[in-house]
């Protein structure tokens, strides 16, 4: 018979057993960890049934930054929110799919909500119609606003203020990968027990690989530099591991995702006519950018200068970024920089 020797940690006992790096830790991130989960089991359960619920299709109208909004975006943004607003940690949120910062409703609203939620309710909704995977990026800050309501200013802070970030990825299986800076977990949605069950402990991105992962309809709007790095990288030369593989799912959440397993290169760079690229820098790519850093990769501007780094000025700024194995981003780095 089978014997079973390791433990299972549920993502509430993880999340608990993470207080400790925290000195004076009150729970209350920890139960934030744990509101994020519950809203992205109501996601999963909705994602899983998108095709039978006849809930697929355009809703008609476009989101706060202009792409077309899916049903199953509003839903998600939805779920969070009505997980969230009357739990007293966060006092405010903002989320890609809203204008405007979102308010906690005045009789839950709190001095005392000590944090920040900043969230993409569903990434890479665009590709829900060819069953690839997407998934919902979470960024959470410590506020800085004193008084009842949270204000723009607790969102626009930069990443490397983050305590928490992480997403969940709807694929063959759905996973949440976190971290408060002390490492990145990775659970496993156990369907039949309705819990995420610890699956990869303090996840090691690989330090070089041989993968890249970019859109290049946009290869003749890049700069020389980058159409210089990515001719380069599909060269022959196997002692540099080159040719690279290419992989673009279009889904940001799937394509870092699997850099992180995989190793490699992501990248969304700007372009002569959208200099600052398309993703946008509080919900996608500061969040996912932390994650990768912490464990052990690099996310880089243009200018070879941290993501981590930027201070926002508007909700839904974009940047463009690279980010992966550092071995990678190094080289990437030094083809934009111009000292390779
Ligand atoms: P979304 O938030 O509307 O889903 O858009 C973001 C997505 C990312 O997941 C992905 O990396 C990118 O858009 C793909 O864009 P493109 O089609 O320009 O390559
Ligand atoms: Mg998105």
């Amino acid at each position: 018979m089978a014997t079973f020797s390791s433990k299972i940690t549920t993502i509430e006992r993880h999340t608990l057993q993470q207080q400790q790096f925290r000195a004076g830790a009150r729970g209350v991130l920890t139960q934030l960890l744990n509101d994020v989960a519950t809203a992205a089991k109501i996601i999963n359960r909705e994602v899983r049934r998108a095709g039978l619920t006849d809930i697929l299709g355009d809703e008609g109208s476009v989101n706060a930054t202009g792409d077309e909004v899916k049903k199953l975006d509003v839903y998600a943004d939805k779920a969070i929110y009505r997980v969230m607003d009357h739990t007293g940690r966060v006092c405010v949120m903002a989320s890609e799919e809203v204008e405007d910062i979102i308010s906690i409703p005045e009789e839950f609203a709190s001095e005392d909500a000590p944090y920040v939620l900043m969230f993409d309710p569903l990434d890479g909704s665009s590709n829900i119609d060819a069953n690839a995977s997407i998934g919902t990026i979470f960024s959470i800050h410590r506020r800085v606003s004193t008084g009842k309501h949270g204000t723009k200013e607790d969102c626009l802070q930069a990443g490397h203020k983050q305590v928490a970030a992480g997403y969940v990825i709807y694929g063959s299986s759905t996973v949440m990968v976190y971290t408060t800076g002390h490492g990145v977990h990775g659970f496993t949605l156990d369907p039949t027990l309705g819990e995420f069950l610890l699956s990869a402990e303090d996840m090691r991105i690989p330090t070089a690989g041989s993968i890249y992962s970019v859109n290049e309809r946009d290869t003749h709007s890049w700069t020389p530099e980058l159409q210089e790095y990515v001719a380069w990288l599909k060269q022959e030369d196997p002692a540099s591991r080159r040719p690279r593989t290419g992989r673009y799912i279009g889904s940001m959440i799937a394509d870092v995702h699997r850099t992180l397993i995989k190793g490699g290169i992501f990248m969304y760079p700007g372009t002569v006519k959208k200099p600052s690229g398309k993703l946008r820098l509080l919900y996608e790519v500061a969040p996912l950018a932390w994650v990768v850093e912490q464990a052990g990769g690099k996310a880089i501007l243009a200018d070879g200068s941290s993501v981590l780094a930027v201070q926002p000025t508007e909700l839904h700024q974009r940047t463009p970024v690279f980010m992966g194995s550092p071995a990678d981003v190094d080289e990437c780095a030094a083809f934009l920089t111009g000292s390779h």
